[in-house]
């Protein structure tokens, strides 16, 4: 009784280690109005973005981000601090979909449009729509910019003021970061 009862506690543990091992983040996608190459795409984007999400160096990337005044923040933080913008990616907790999931849950719509739109999304909504005559050409590292800037806004993340602050809002300053870490890790 006392090795059964040892051997299945072992296993548990094993399977615990195991699980945190591999994976600690996921992605959830429901895709509108794309062809399968496209969500392929899309797919193989978001991959990479929950690989890199798991890094330590993303974690660094984010604990160590500054702002253009050179403090340890991002601008238009929603009063949080990097460790805590950090720990809410993780959560993976949308505005809309508050259960902390680890899981980015995208809703994502394919369209055209020749204006310079890439993506865009509403407050009110859990869906984005990224236009195709970026992402019909965009590399895996680019699409990846997009997206996880878009997913940035579902966790309640802007950039309302001028546009010269953008580089260093969540959105735009992770996005580029996103892009940075995709592209190294798939050199
Ligand atoms: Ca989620
Ligand atoms: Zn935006």
């Amino acid at each position: 009784m006392k090795t059964l009862f040892a051997a299945v506690f072992a296993f548990i543990a094993f399977q615990a280690v195991a699980q945190d091992a591999t994976q600690n983040f996921y992605h959830n996608v429901v895709f509108r109005d794309f062809n399968e190459t496209n969500k392929a795409k899309v797919v193989k984007a978001l991959d990479q973005i929950v690989a890199v999400v798991e890094s330590a160096e993303f974690r660094d990337t984010v604990l160590n981000f500054k702002n253009n005044k050179g403090q340890t923040a991002f601008l238009e933080n929603n009063g949080f601090s990097n460790e805590e913008i950090y720990q809410q990616i993780l959560d993976g907790a949308e505005k809309l979909r508050p259960t902390p999931d680890r899981t980015m849950d995208m809703d994502i719509t394919w369209y055209y449009s020749w204006r310079s739109t890439v993506g865009y999304t509403y407050a009110n909504s859990p869906r984005i729509w990224v236009n195709s005559k970026f992402y019909s050409k965009y590399d895996t590292a680019s699409i990846s910019r997009n997206l996880f800037h878009e997913w940035t806004h579902k966790l309640g993340f802007g950039h309302e003021s001028g546009t010269k602050n953008r580089p260093w809002t969540v959105p735009y300053g992770l996005g580029a970061k996103m892009e940075e870490l995709v592209r190294k890790r798939m050199k």
